[in-house]
Order: C-alpha cells, then structure tokens, then sequence
C-alpha cells in the first residue's frame, strides 16, 4: 500500500475519531425541527446547469483503497508536509496566517471553541449579497445586536487560515460544486456564493443560471462564475431519498421511498465536489412516527421506527455514491448535524431563542451528539468512497446567539409565535462552516498540484 500515495482525505480526522469514540447506542430525541415556512414541496425549474469545460481532476487519480484501510492508517507525511509548503506559500501574507496555516492537516478542526474577535469582518456584508433567503438576512429583517458576528472558529490544535475568495475560485477553476440536502445545507450554499461573490470586482461575473431568485420554493439553483468557469450549486433533497406517493382507497398518500436515491435533473454524481446533508427531517412530526410512511418497493411499512428508516436510507445513499460517483474525480463531503436551540418548547409550540446575544461558554450546556450522527457514521465508515465528514454539531452547538429567531421575514402574526432556532442568520455560523471547507481545500490543493 505504500507504493501509491495517500490521497489526503484519506487520513481526515473522520478516520482517527471513529476509532476512538466510544460507542454508545442509545437513541435521543432531537429537537423537532423546521419551520412550516420551509415545509414547501421541492420542485425543480426546466433548466439544466451549463456544461463544465475539460478540467484536470480536483483529486488525482489513485487506486481504490478499502474503507478499513482508510480507518486505520496513520497520518501520511504528505499530508504533514504539505502544511510546510502551504506556508510557504504564504510566506507573503502576515505572520498570523502563516501560523493559520500551520498543523491544520494533522489537527481536528472540529474540536475547538469561539474566541472573541473584536476586529472581526464578517466576509460579506449585510444586504450586499443579492444570493441570500430573506429568512436568512437577519440584518433586513430587523435584527440590530451583532455581537454574534465578533466571534471566529479557533480549533486546539492549529489555527484556521483566513478566507480568500480569490484564491478558492483558483483552486475551483473549471470545477462543479454541488450541495445537496435541506435547507441547512442551502443556508451554507448560499453562505459560500455570498462569500465568494464579495471577492470579485466586478460583480456581474456571475451568472445565474436559472434566472430566478426564489431560492426557497425551488429545488435546484445554479450560480456560474464565469471567469472561473466554476458553478456553486444546490439541490434540494431534505432526506436524499426520494419523497414518493402512493393511491391509496383513503386517497392520495405521501410516503418516503427508503429504496430510492431522490432523482435530480442536474445529474450532479459527475461534479467535481459534492457536499451532501440530512437529518432535521428525520423527526417524528415529518415522518408521522414513521406510521405508514416508510416504503421500499411496493411496500408500506405500517410502523418502522425513524431511526432503523434513517439506516436504510443512508445505506441507499451510501450504495449510490459508491456505484454512482466516480471517486478518482469527486470529492464527496458529508455536513453534519447543526444544532437547534428553542427553549420553552419546540418550533412550532412556542419554542424560543431571541434575546440569546452570547455563545454557550460552559460545556455542560452542550447537547448530545446526535443519533443521527451516530447512524451516519456507521453508514460511513463502511463505504468505499472516502467521505470527509464536515463534524459542525459542537461547534454549532455553542452558538445560540446566531439564529434568526424573530428577524425571520415570518412577517404579521406568525411573527410573535414562530420563531427560527434551527436555521443561522448570514452573514454569520455557517461562513465558518466554508472557512473548514476552504482549509482543506487548501489542503488538497497543495497535494495534488492541480
Ligand atoms: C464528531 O464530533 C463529536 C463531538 O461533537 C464526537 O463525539 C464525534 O466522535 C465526532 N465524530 C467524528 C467522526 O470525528
Ligand atoms: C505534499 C506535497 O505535495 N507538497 C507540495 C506542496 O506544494 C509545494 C509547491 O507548491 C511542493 O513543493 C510540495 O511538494
């Protein structure tokens, strides 16, 4: 196995910590999630993305290596050099992005904790990024406090390199990068496309490819920057199997088909980069308790508990991305569980989080690592396919300060009742998710010299 060399996802800190977690199975309820104002059905528009020119692979060509094997190896020194030669490459910038840069492949940039920042520049500013769901610009909606932008992502063992919108669209010239998942995920698509657009000079360089602004109600959306020649894409797939209905003699009923990746007509298992999510649908109020709701094949499942369901339909995924993906050219990402914050209740019965103007300091006040964290893992950890897992649940855990709660755009009397705890004002939390993203990128980068 030493002959070729160790793709540097390879030695991700998903490898070292599966290993180490202890393993307990208990199940927990997570927070019932989503506002009725996201529950809209996914459609998509007629449009297919532009085609991609020829571009080198984003990861090199290199053989197949077993999941077991990825689990177990040690941290390969190319990875570990790569870092020094990242540096170098810096050697123009400021000492502190030098030092950013540092040990960022060997460390978890996972585990760390918000440090006060108070010459912290949000990447983008309020209202300048035309990409953002009113439900996610806090700043329109009326939210005036905005200490939660003062905070930045500091890991233990090494330090986050600053944001280059520039340099990312370098490294993603020619490529294809496609979210796909819920509307957190879409909350990170458009926290990317707001953070790159604020790199360019001229901002009509980008080009929507479906012409449309209504990101929520659509279920496919496309921005193309050309001199780049790179797109940033969403599709909407809440719990990446296919929502499905059946005829019943009681009438038209909704099911999910456990058995079935959702079909997409942007066709993304060719992009460059993939970074899928699910997990807030996977509640009880969404699945009906999993009563009658579950289908695989031509059968219903009269009751099937959501966890075993979710099982199934990871597995589904994890089978398609392994025959379907083609894992010499595609990167694929998994973004974690981002956590939730209504106290008095849930989403929908009173649940509320304004007035939350600070991080969580004390641990203690932390949740539990989500079941459906644990079920994903699992699921991982048994795929040919590396997939680098973006861990945010702690990291988003501290922040109950950061959602949009009241400054929701859920205007008249919804307003004083339903209060967003789940999603994140932006500018704001999932930027960082983008700077991880970004770092190892970087990484990447410098091992594979394309
Ligand atoms: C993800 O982070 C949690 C802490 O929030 C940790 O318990 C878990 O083991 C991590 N998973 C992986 C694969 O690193
Ligand atoms: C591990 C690795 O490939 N490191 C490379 C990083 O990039 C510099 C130059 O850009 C190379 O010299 C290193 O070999």
């Amino acid at each position: 196995m030493a002959c070729f060399k160790k793709p540097w996802f390879a030695s991700s800190e998903f490898s070292r910590n599966l290993q180490q977690r202890p393993r307990t199975h208990h199940i927990l309820t997570v927070p019932f999630f989503l506002l009725s104002l996201f529950l809209l059905s996914a459609s998509y528009t007629s449009n297919s993305p532009t085609p991609y020119p020829a571009a080198t692979p984003l990861f090199p060509p290199s053989s197949p290596f077993s999941n077991s094997h990825m689990l177990s190896k040690p941290r390969s020194r190319s990875t570990l050099s790569s870092v020094t030669a990242a540096e170098r490459t810096h050697a123009n910038s400021t000492n502190s992005d030098s030092q950013a840069i540092r040990d960022l492949a060997s460390c978890d940039i996972f585990d760390g904790t918000w440090v006060r920042d108070e010459h912290a520049e949000p990447l983008y500013q309020h209202a300048s990024c035309p990409y953002l769901d009113d439900a996610f610009n806090c700043f329109k909606n009326g939210r005036s406090d905005f200490d939660y932008l003062k905070y930045r992502w500091k890991p233990h063992g090494c330090h986050i390199p600053r944001f280059d919108g520039l340099k990312m669209l370098r490294m993603l010239r020619g490529k294809r990068v496609v979210f796909v998942g819920d509307s957190l995920n879409r909350n990170m698509w458009q926290s990317l496309a707001c953070s790159l657009r604020a790199s360019l000079k001229d901002k009509t360089r980008i080009y929507e490819v479906s012409g449309r602004r209504e990101f929520r109600t659509q279920g496919f959306f496309s921005l193309n920057f050309r001199d780049y020649a790179c797109s940033i894409e969403f599709v909407k797939s809440p719990f990446l199997v296919q929502e499905w209905k059946v005829l019943r003699n009681t009438g038209q009923r909704e099911t999910l088909r456990l058995d079935m990746i959702q079909a997409s007509k942007s066709q993304y298992n060719n992009a460059d980069i993939i970074i899928f999510n699910t997990g807030h649908w996977w509640n009880h109020y969404k699945t009906r308790n999993g009563i009658n709701y579950f289908q695989e094949g031509n059968h219903v499942y009269e009751r099937l508990q959501v966890s075993e369901a979710l099982r199934k339909a990871l597995k589904t995924w994890a089978d398609w991305v392994d025959s379907r993906v083609d894992r010499r050219r595609t990167r694929v990402f998994f973004t974690g569980f981002s956590a939730s914050h209504y106290k008095g209740g849930q989403w929908n019965s009173g649940g509320k989080c304004d007035g939350e103007k600070e991080p969580i300091t004390n641990e203690r006040y932390l949740g539990e690592y989500p079941w459906t964290m644990r079920i994903l893992e699992s699921v991982i950890s048994e795929m040919k396919t590396p997939v680098f897992y973006l861990n945010i649940t702690k990291m988003t855990d501290y922040r109950k300060d950061g959602h949009p709660s009241v400054n929701n755009n859920n205007k008249g009397r919804l307003r004083t009742t339903v209060q967003d705890c789940s999603h994140w004002c932006l500018p704001g939390i999932p930027d960082s998710w983008n700077e991880l993203l970004y770092a190892t990128l970087l990484i990447a980068h410098n091992n594979t010299h394309f």
